[in-house]
């Protein structure tokens, strides 16, 4: 299909394939367009390795994120990128990057000059641009522009980390570090850390969790056996299966010696997962939320102040965290469960992953 005629036209420069959102709520479309060009100093054309697929992308497909998230149509959505410098600005010296460099893109377009950016969590900016999420395009495509070299990572040393590995740490690798380094405090041995959700996010929580929270007690919690299962083996001492399980109070004393959880990570986000976390909390017990799927949710006031109830946002990863992590997957330290697929069959990767059914994070590959 299009990527053989792509290849046709890469060579004389100028089309490349993507897939793209036409209409809210219908698959992506897969065509060939323009290839970008660099228009300004600062930026660089990366020849995409492979780009995530993440539940953001299903929220923007579907049209459920149009009033926090407008975006214009047609847009190329992937927001985890990983692949190979292809062109550089003028202002993008080769002691900075050069042709052919293995990069990780760094998600979070930051302005540069608001506090949150001086702070380093670009990711937070008060302007904030997110590739496939608002104004620029994102890596479901051969090619992606990104608009300054100030937002890659450059994988040098000697690893065999390949771009599938790579994209995934660029968000759902990322956003569980930050939520965990936020609450690493907490999580001591004799500690209960239950992470909700073991999805993609999910299923580097629980290494993070076992890894930054030493000798603290892991409990995967999903409704699917498989991942479980996957949790289980990237380390969770314990696991639940909410859907068949139905006394889930009685099911995490059991676990926490009648105590209820220290930590929750929340990477799901709907009401019924925050109802989960904070009535199965320990005294002083923390919820990071990270999960994005629901709406609103009720908060038990007395509760919440009695046994001081500790709720944190937490958002994406800054460039600096998305380092640490690599550096991780660098020294081997990271294990990743990826379902691979061709750019030409990104739909039935959206299809899978909006019924549940991929286990760790689905990877596209041009
Ligand atoms: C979603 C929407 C806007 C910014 C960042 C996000 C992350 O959850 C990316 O998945
Ligand atoms: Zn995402
Ligand atoms: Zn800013």
């Amino acid at each position: 299909m299009c990527s053989q005629l792509a290849q046709i036209k890469n060579s004389s420069g100028s089309n490349m394939c993507a897939a793209r959102i036409h209409d809210y709520g219908s698959p992506l479309i897969i065509e060939e367009i323009e290839r970008p060009v660099i228009s300004t100093s600062e930026e660089v054309v990366i020849k995409v390795g492979a780009a995530g697929l993440c539940h953001s992308d299903l929220h923007l497909i579907a049209g459920d994120w149009k009033k926090n998230l407008p975006i214009d149509l047609p847009k190329i959505p992937g927001h985890e990128i990983a692949g190979w410098v292809e062109e550089t600005g003028s202002a993008v010296s080769e002691s900075i990057l050069k042709k052919g460099d293995f990069v990780a893109v760094f998600g979070g377009w930051g302005c540069g000059s608001c506090i949150y950016c001086k702070r380093g969590d670009e990711q937070m900016c008060k302007r904030p641009i997110w590739p496939g999420l608002s104004v620029h395009n994102g890596g479901f495509s051969e090619y992606v522009l990104v608009p300054s070299y100030r937002f890659l990572v450059k994988i040098d040393g000697d690893n065999n980390l390949r771009p599938e590995e790579i994209a995934p740490l660029t968000d759902a690798g990322l956003t569980p570090y930050r939520a965990i380094k936020k609450i690493r405090h907490l999580i001591v041995p004799g500690k209960y850390v239950g992470i909700i959700g073991i999805g993609g996010l999910g299923s580097y929580a629980v290494q993070y969790a076992k890894m930054l929270g030493f000798g603290a007690n892991i409990v995967a919690i999903d409704r699917r056996d498989d991942k479980l299962e996957l949790g289980a083996k990237l380390g969770a001492d314990f696991t639940i299966n909410f859907e068949k399980t139905s006394d889930l109070r009685s099911a995490v004393k059991k676990i926490t010696n009648s105590n209820g959880f220290d930590v929750v990570l929340d990477t799901v986000g709907l009401a019924s997962t925050f109802n989960l976390a904070i009535e199965n909390l320990n005294r002083n017990g923390a919820i990071v939320m990270v999960g994005l799927f629901g709406q609103k949710t009720e908060l038990p006031i007395f509760d919440t102040v009695i046994k001081e109830f500790q709720i944190y946002g937490s958002l994406w990863g800054n460039y600096n965290e998305l380092r640490e992590v690599i550096e991780l997957a660098k020294k081997g330290m990271i294990r990743h469960h990826l379902s691979k697929f061709r750019l030409s069959n990104v739909n039935d990767a959206i299809k899978l992953l909006k019924n549940g059914d991929i286990v760790g994070r689905a990877v596209v590959i041009p």
